[in-house]
């Protein structure tokens, strides 16, 4: 082909690859969700995953992720390298239709392990169209290439630029901000979070994490280097670390050689709660789906089968239910399937049919072996499964007195509930106050057309630590459940929430800003997250922000949320201004608490969300658990990030 064929093939394909990428920027949450916070950080993922699928192929081993000094991202790998000859079909460089031919991902390779689904898997040109500047840089057969791009167009063909021994990609993106017009700042947790996910779902690979913003009192950067040899046994010791587990072992296993990959790690522990994760293609899917209808089938059936011919039942007055076998469990599914489809309505529940029997068969076989070499152990867990059943037929009369009191009204509304005027619930919101008095002088300050006031009586329950019935039976969670007006469980869903019968659509948490108020707020953030899930991740729940300091010089005052405001406020009223520090919400008036913390133009909520689900049953039990140095350690740690961004 002459130089001048390929010039015009050149911009002629290219202008049709435009036309996708220029779709992509028009309608950038059609493939990422989101342009908020969440999305900003999919794209991390997405170039991630491609160097993961390397890996998995089994072409490499390491994956490097930092964020750099300028708040761009890079991620290397130590693969093969994305193969830069022409790609024949479109006349440019197999790198060049990569980066910027929408859904060309790395499909033209056949051997790749590419299983994609979900939000990922868009494929790395998303990023590219979404990126003010990208940068690829490929290590391949002794030598370095190079292409770069301005948001999604590249500035010139892939060139050579030196030679290396090395092999593998690195790509380097600087999201653009007139998409992502929120935020195009990048959390250290929340990748961190990821990171480590990844790295108990695909045990082997070594994933190191930098963050190059800032430096610590060494003149060292914030890193970690996540690597798991054991996978998901790994993750569950992760998860339950700050549990007591009833059996000796993690039961796990591993089937990646089947048609359908599937692994599975499980472990008892001496809580009450159930906590399933289930994975696909390594995204967590929240809503569940077959795989997690396979492992359940597979359980039940397996220690059912178990339990009758122990004889252990034979004294039970009442049935087992399916629910009765997972308390106090904690499982990790992981399954790999090459054609996944996603149902539900945030795209995360499983819908592939044929995916049930397979993994039932293999949670079955599993569970089987380990009963059979473990006696011990299966007994205990058999005892637990019956002690289940029993506190289900209590924790169903109690949550029945309270149903029947919303219902029908028999209590009606809460006595400390000072309610609003507004009927309409999206305009509701309804502040849970810590104490009496802070939540007397909520009422005072309140817009009681809008703004409901829910007391609560010092330290709310641990529900971690609690049996379910006495959960339902407790008066302060029984006030929540009927200010809310949801109720939870039905015949066929033990935790069912009705959301639609929720009377605030927004739900706003007030402590005090000390570490008992953290703590407070962090007990009933549990039973939210125990209780009622949905209203977490329908975006219901708020944290309010009080200030710390009230800086006063004659007629002028200013609040403070953090020491550098109240130097700042000191400052511009020439120094030496009087300084109050609020101990707490009942050091305010009502005309104080309504200006800082309740007035919706000018207070500052936290909306609770959940990344991910993993992460933050982990810290609830960590928060909430019998084990009181990791806990001390992390309030340590939140203690400045809540004076931070407060
Ligand atoms: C397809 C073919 C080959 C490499 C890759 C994809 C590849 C893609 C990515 C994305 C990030 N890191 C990557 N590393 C490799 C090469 C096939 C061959 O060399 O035979």
């Amino acid at each position: 082909m002459s130089e001048e064929i390929k010039k015009n093939n050149y911009s002629a394909d290219s202008i049709q690859a435009l036309e996708g990428m220029e779709h992509v920027r028009m309608r950038p949450s059609m493939y990422i969700g989101d342009v908020g916070v969440r999305g900003l950080h999919h794209l991390v993922y997405e170039v991630v995953d491609n160097s993961i699928d390397e890996a998995m192929g089994g072409h490499c081993d390491t994956i490097g992720v930092a964020i750099n000094e300028d708040g761009s991202i890079t991620v290397e790998d130590n693969g093969r390298g994305i193969p830069v000859d022409l790609h024949k079909k479109e006349g440019v460089s197999a790198l060049e239709v990569v980066m910027t031919k929408i859904g060309a991902g790395g499909k033209f390779d056949k051997d790749s392990y590419k299983v994609s689904g979900g939000l990922h898997g868009v494929g790395v040109s998303v990023v590219n169209a979404l990126s003010v500047h990208m940068k690829s840089t490929v290590f391949r057969d002794g030598k370095i290439y190079e292409q770069e791009y301005e948001r999604g167009k590249s500035l010139y063909p892939v060139k050579q630029i030196g030679e290396t021994d090395k092999r593998g990609t690195r790509q380097t993106f600087y999201p653009d901000d007139t998409i992502f017009t929120q935020t195009t700042e990048f959390s250290y947790d929340t990748l961190s979070a990821r990171m480590r996910e990844l790295s108990f779902l695909n045990k082997g690979i070594t994933i190191t994490f930098t963050d190059k913003r800032e430096v610590d009192e060494k003149g060292e950067f914030k890193s970690e280097v996540f690597h798991s040899q054991e996978g998901l046994k790994e993750y569950i010791r992760y998860l339950d670390g700050n549990r007591e587990p009833i059996v000796s072992h993690v039961i796990s296993m591993d089937n990646d050689k089947g048609e359908i990959p599937v692994e599975v790690a499980l472990i008892y522990n001496t809580s009450y709660t159930e906590n399933i994760f289930s994975y696909v293609n390594n995204i967590n899917t929240h809503e569940g789906g077959t795989h997690l209808q396979g492992f359940r089938s597979g359980l039940t059936r397996t220690l059912k089968k178990y339990a009758d011919a122990s004889g252990l039942l034979d004294k039970l007055k009442f049935e087992i239910a399916g629910d009765d076998f997972r308390e106090g469990l904690t499982a990790i599914i992981s399954v790999k399937v090459s054609e996944p489809q996603f149902e539900g309505q945030t795209k995360t529940k499983l819908g592939n049919r044929e995916v049930v029997s397979p993994v039932s068969q293999a949670v079955g076989e599993m569970l089987e072996n380990y009963l059979e070499e473990n006696p011990n152990d299966a007994k205990i867990i058999i005892q637990k499964v019956i002690l289940a059943a029993q506190a289900r037929h209590a924790a169903k009369k109690a949550r029945e007195m309270v149903q029947r009191k919303t219902v029908m009204g028999g209590g009606g509304l809460p006595g400390k509930l000072s309610d609003c005027s507004e009927q309409d619930p999206a305009r509701c919101e309804v502040y849970l106050v810590e104490g009496d008095s802070a939540g007397g002088t909520a009422k005072q300050g309140r817009d009681r057309n809008f703004q409901a006031i829910l007391p609560l009586r010092g330290k709310i329950l641990n529900v971690e630590k609690a049996m379910h019935h006495k959960v339902f039976e407790n008066e302060e969670i029984r006030n929540i459940f009927t200010a809310l007006g949801v109720t939870v469980g039905t015949a066929e869903d033990s935790k069912a929430l009705n959301l639609e019968k929720l009377r605030y659509h927004k739900v706003i948490i007030m402590c005090d800003a000390d570490v008992d108020g953290s703590h407070i707020s962090t007990l009933i953030l549990t039973f939210f997250f125990r209780f009622m899930k949905e209203l977490i991740e329908e975006g219901h729940v708020y944290i309010a922000a009080p200030p710390l300091y009230l800086v006063k010089k004659g007629n002028k005052k200013e609040y403070a949320w953090n020491d550098v405001q109240r130097d700042q406020a000191n400052e511009r009223m020439g120094g030496s201004a009087n300084i109050q520090r609020y101990k707490g919400l009942g050091e305010m008036n009502a005309e104080q608490l309504w200006e800082t913390t309740m007035d919706p133009n000018f207070r500052t909520l936290r909306q609770v969300n959940i990344d991910s689900l993993a992460e933050a049953d982990q810290v609830f039990s960590m928060l909430m658990g019998d084990e009181v140095p990791p806990r001390r350690e992390f309030i340590e740690k939140n203690a400045v990030y809540a004076n931070i961004d407060a």
